[in-house]
């Protein structure tokens, strides 16, 4: 009985540790599987980023490669506009590259930037910021910078856009009543900041004297959604962020500066406290409200292009939200989807896509709320339509509390 009780004990173990061992073996072969399936999902969601994100038709940025300088191909001028307008520009681009010839005029005038306060502006084309380029990926910049000689300054420019010789500040200095005309390839898709830089604290000091703006390279096929679909906007605005740091007298009181060349040498000390006097929109407080607020429809696309050539802004639609933003303003970057407010680091533009679906005034702010509020960096958007109780109702008005 033992041994046979021993035979049985011994077959009970050995099937149950086969069963124990299949069912081991069972689970390792799923988990292969299900390795297998992630490895296959990743490398799926991979090539999904790639073909949504993908540069230049799939090729890897660092292997892209170039020919040609643009002397032999079709040449169109670009009007420039003036902020926050864009110039006329297709979404999709027709036919091959093209050379977009550009003329910015350098203006140093005196321009109120508040009531009351006034600064000597550094200016491409008279605004602050310059005015918004846009071409196709691909095209040629062409631009021919002028140098009134009524002007008293050096001045230069240098396009993120751009590659080498200091983004063209090298090859584009004038002095005044001098033009000079630089050539380069726009072969970054995105909104990049461009702005003067004509060495020392020349640069910082004419940079927050109004002396930037941004370029925006669509890419030739359009801008893509979070799915990789073709989204074209019914209308864009160019809102940028200014700092600018005034210098003040004894009494606290900011400084009537007579010339541009005293300008620089009174803001040298004004910039080193690293606190701005004034933080504003498109150059001056309330430049985009009342009578120059934004307009939109409810049910119309707006894309918003932002940039900030000094300091980290962010921006916020209040009311709103952005439906996309192309991380950085980079194009072949996936936009990212919902957001409640989007970075722009000093130094670099945004892009930001909003489909308005209720009528009303949004306030689009620096979502620091004491540099909007207090320092002026705020604008409006009044938007005209249906209201739509699917997305908010007023169940009742203010009141006296009910019991
Ligand atoms: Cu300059």
């Amino acid at each position: 009985m033992q041994n046979g009780n021993l035979v049985v004990v011994k077959k009970l173990e050995i099937t149950y540790f086969n069963s124990i061992n299949q069912k081991l073996i069972k689970m390792m072969e799923n988990k292969i599987k299900g390795m297998k399936a992630l490895m296959l999902l990743a490398a799926a969601a991979f090539l999904v980023s790639c073909g949504g994100g993908g540069a230049g038709g799939g090729d890897p940025v660092v292997d892209r490669e170039y020919s040609g300088d643009g002397d032999d191909l079709e040449r169109v001028k670009q009007e420039m506009v003036a902020p926050p307008m864009v110039p006329e520009h297709d979404q999709v681009a027709k036919g091959g590259p093209k050379v977009v010839e550009v003329e910015f005029e350098i203006q140093e005038k005196k321009m109120e930037i508040a009531p009351g306060d006034s600064i000597w502006a550094m200016t491409f084309n008279g605004s602050v910021p310059g005015p918004l380029i846009v071409v196709h990926e691909g095209d040629f910049v062409e631009l021919t910078l002028k140098n009134p000689e009524t002007n008293s300054l050096e001045h230069n420019i240098d396009f993120h856009a751009a590659t080498g010789m200091m983004g063209g500040g090298d090859i584009s200095i004038v002095s005044p009543g001098e033009q000079v005309t630089f050539r380069f390839r726009a072969h970054r898709a995105g909104t990049f900041v461009y702005h003067c830089a004509p060495g020392g604290m020349m640069t910082p000091m004419h940079v927050v004297s109004g002396m930037n703006g941004a370029i925006m390279v669509l890419p030739r096929e359009g801008l893509k959604d979070e799915v990789g679909n073709l989204v074209e906007y019914d209308k864009a605005y160019y809102v940028v962020e200014q700092d600018y740091y005034l210098p003040k007298d004894e009494d606290g009181k900011y400084k009537n500066i007579a010339t541009a060349n005293e300008s620089m040498i009174e803001m040298e000390k004004s910039i080193r406290t690293l606190i701005p006097s004034h933080i504003v929109f498109n150059g001056r407080r309330n430049s985009l409200t009342g009578k120059n607020a934004l307009t939109a429809k409810v049910g119309e696309k707006v894309l918003f292009i932002s940039a900030q050539a000094n300091r980290d802004t962010r921006m916020h639609l209040i009311g709103g939200h952005a439906d996309l933003y192309w991380p950085l303003g980079k194009f072949h970057n996936k936009p990212y989807v919902d957001l409640e407010t989007w970075n722009i680091p000093g130094g670099s533009a945004g892009a930001a896509l909003y489909k308005f679906r209720e009528p009303g005034d949004y306030t689009f702010v620096n979502h620091n709320l004491i540099e909007a509020i207090a320092f002026g960096a705020f604008a409006v958007v009044k938007v005209e339509g249906e209201w739509d109780d699917a997305l908010m109702k007023e169940v009742s008005k203010a009141g006296p509390i009910q019991n």
